[in-house]
């Protein structure tokens, strides 16, 4: 039998890659990891137990029905890392406002965190895969002091670790610290994440593409003639391409990521900057794309390099592999210029 590396034993061996404090990055990593257990637990009786399935009676800030696993999920990632002291604050989907710890050492926290605790949580009740999705940053505040909403309000390009937890027919933990993208398995038997996926690259090029088709009389233009493009036939760039739409950011883009292929989001008419959150939904997945050799961006400007206005602020997402980025960028710039902005 190989030899299996851990989370843990992967985290010391790597331990030179995070460029900060020893100890920090393991300790950081493990509150996520625990509570990604925990979650994971909840998640696979979500079908046995009923005070978890369904909807909590509240809206979050979105105006989202909040299912209850959103609301068990939030609470379990706060107090792991509220637990482990070295964040100093979260900046989460499910809450308005940053929480910015007053209170014993987690003042002295280096690190924010921001997170979507359950992404696609919409997908619970009906069994399809779901996720966690996180960043962290470096405070920009001084430590000591409470966190305030600057330490949060920084672009990708800043960020020095993140990754998602999806949690499907195996759970995995998916993160990068700016060197390469590793991708650990839940074995359940033992609770334990180990090596599965190292140095993940998303090929070049692919044939799938995942968008909502459902909101097509919405698109912009340059988005219709992309998706038409994708459905033409022609054998030397294997067209027609294969459509393929969870409904689950983290699901549709571990998929593309694996297999090559472009997940889009774009603006439409009822959500004109797009749907999904560049703080804890879009960075965090360009940070990986990029780091695995892909591509990420607003449809003109690469995601990494916005400057973040406020902590719920949504962009259009074109992500996935380079040429197919690219590709759909073209038709954007040529069909829809004036809905592609290239200032930072
Ligand atoms: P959520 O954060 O409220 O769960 O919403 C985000 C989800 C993504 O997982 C998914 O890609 C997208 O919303 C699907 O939206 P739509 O149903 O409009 O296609
Ligand atoms: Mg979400």
């Amino acid at each position: 039998m190989n030899k299996l590396t851990t989370l843990s034993e992967f985290i010391v061996e790597r331990q030179s890659d995070f460029p900060f404090a020893k100890g920090e990055l393991s300790r950081l990593l493990s509150a996520i990891r625990l509570a990604a257990k925990v979650v994971n637990r909840e998640v696979n009786k979500a079908g046995l137990v009923d005070d978890i399935l369904g909807s909590a009676g509240e809206e979050n800030v979105q105006g989202e029905q909040q299912q209850k696993l959103d609301v068990y999920a939030n609470e379990k990632m706060i107090s792991a890392l509220r637990a482990q002291q070295e964040v100093c604050g979260i900046g989460s989907e499910e809450n308005e406002d940053i929480i910015a710890f007053e209170q014993g050492q987690a003042v002295w926290g280096k690190y924010v965190v921001m997170m979507d605790p359950l992404d696609g949580s919409s997908n619970i009740d009906v069994n399809v895969s779901i996720g966690t999705i996180f960043s962290i940053y470096r405070r920009k505040s001084k430590p000591g002091t409470v966190a305030t909403i600057e330490d949060f309000l920084q672009p990708g390009l800043d960020m020095v670790a993140g990754g998602y937890v999806i949690y499907g027919s195996s759970t995995m933990l998916v993160f990068s610290t700016g060197h390469g993208v590793n991708g650990f398995t839940l074995d359940t038997s033992i609770g334990v994440f180990c090596l599965s996926h190292p140095n993940m690259k998303i090929p070049e090029d692919g044939n799938i593409y995942s968008i909502n088709e459902g909101n097509y009389k919405q698109f912009p233009e340059g988005v219709k003639r992309y998706i038409k493009y994708c459905q033409e036939e022609d054998e030397a760039t294997d067209r027609p391409y294969t459509s393929r739409y969870i409904g689950s950011l983290v699901a549709d883009f571990h998929r593309n990521l694996i297999k090559g292929g472009i997940y889009i989001y774009p603006q439409t008419g009822a959500n004109p900057n797009g749907k999904l959150r560049l703080m804890y939904e879009n960075i965090p997945l360009a940070f990986l794309v990029e780091q695995a050799g892909g591509k990420a961006s607003d449809g003109g400007r690469r995601i990494m390099s916005i400057e973040p206005r406020h902590l719920h602020q949504r962009t259009p997402l074109f992500i996935g592999s380079k040429k197919m980025v690219e590709n759909a960028e073209a038709f954007m710039k040529e069909y829809s210029p004036s809905e592609v902005s290239t200032a930072e």
